[in-house]
């Protein structure tokens, strides 16, 4: 018998083509048991885009796609209020809160789960929704670098922050106990944040869903996000994390998602890039605005040679120096 797993994501017409490689991951890797009930939170997706995005799901008999227009819903506050826009590389806009409010969406399910889309699912995740959620809002990964980076979260309020520095949530991919959250109106809560602007939203969704759950929350193992980067972090001697050497390992040898967390494959040249762009590649689809010109092998070649002819030149000068010095002493 099938097993139907819903699943969200929110995302704007800029990142289509990242939703696309993430699309066409989930569901090549999806156990054929699994029946993937997808949906999409959005405010700007063109028709194109859409048919786009459903041309790929359309690859598979075991998902269906379904766009929910949100029309707006806390953009206003989102523009006006105390959050973080990002920078250049990665803009955040008002969907990126918008993922806190899936209760309000889908009044059809008690339990689902959201994925960011600047990841490559690398295996079948559908048995995190078994997880076990009773007394809880929601699970996620903590991320392993928070014990680490100290300032990571010095934007939390003193309450806040005692609270949850040992305990704090990343985004990327949650599962979401929508019977518990209306069952109790976090919804209430999660607005009161969001329109308290002395809560400084420096992680947007991350913040208000932590301080509004107020660590009634289950963690996910890290394997759900393997951070391309944590290799480099797990070189430094003074490192430290909540996670274990073993655990972080783990997390980048088996990794169930990769995500792209900062640096992304279309702008920049993170690790495991080339699992991207493979799925790029064989899906062709456009190079769009976001993309960064990410120089080809032509050009990493010529840049090669280039630098070969530089030295060949700094030899040669230093051949006539000596030569010349030698005639003139
Ligand atoms: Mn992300």
């Amino acid at each position: 018998m099938m097993k139907h797993i819903p699943i969200f994501f929110t995302f704007d017409n800029n990142y289509v083509v990242p939703a696309a490689v993430a699309f066409y991951s989930l569901l090549n890797r999806a156990g054929r048991d699994i029946f993937y009930e997808m949906h999409v939170l959005h405010h700007d997706i063109s028709d194109e885009n859409i048919k786009l995005l459903q041309s790929v799901v359309g690859r598979f008999k075991n998902a269906i796609l379904e766009f929910h227009d949100t029309a707006g819903f806390l953009s206003d506050e989102f523009n006006s209020g105390s959050f973080s826009s990002g920078h250049a590389g990665s803009r955040f806009t008002a969907d990126t809160i918008l993922r806190c409010f899936a209760a309000r969406f889908f009044p059809q399910y008690d339990k689902i789960i959201y994925s960011d889309v600047d990841v490559v699912f690398m295996d079948d995740i559908s048995e995190i929704y078994d997880i076990d959620l009773r007394g809880k809002y929601i699970a996620g990964v903590r991320g392993p670098f928070m014990k680490y980076v100290a300032d990571e979260l010095s934007h939390l309020k003193p309450e806040h922050f005692e609270m949850l520095h040992d305990t704090y949530i990343a985004g990327g991919i949650w599962v979401m106990n929508l019977k518990k959250i209306r069952a109790d109106n976090l919804e209430s809560r999660m607005l009161e944040i969001v329109h308290d602007d002395t809560i400084i939203k420096r992680f947007n969704d991350q913040d208000i869903m932590n301080i509004a759950c107020e660590n009634h929350v289950a963690f996910l193992p890290l394997n759900y996000i393997s951070y391309p980067y944590l290799l480099d972090l797990l070189r430094k001697p003074d490192f430290i994390s909540h996670y274990s050497r073993d655990e972080m390992f783990d997390s980048i040898i088996n990794p169930k998602i990769l995500h792209f967390a900062a640096s992304k494959p279309w702008n920049g040249t993170p690790q495991h890039a080339d699992t991207w762009w493979n799925i790029f590649e064989y899906l062709k689809l456009p190079r769009t605005s976001i993309f960064r010109d990410v120089p080809d092998e032509n050009v990493k070649k010529y840049k090669k040679y280039k630098r070969l002819f530089n030295i060949v030149l700094c030899v040669l000068a230093a051949v006539i120096v000596i030569a010349v010095l030698g005639v003139i002493l």
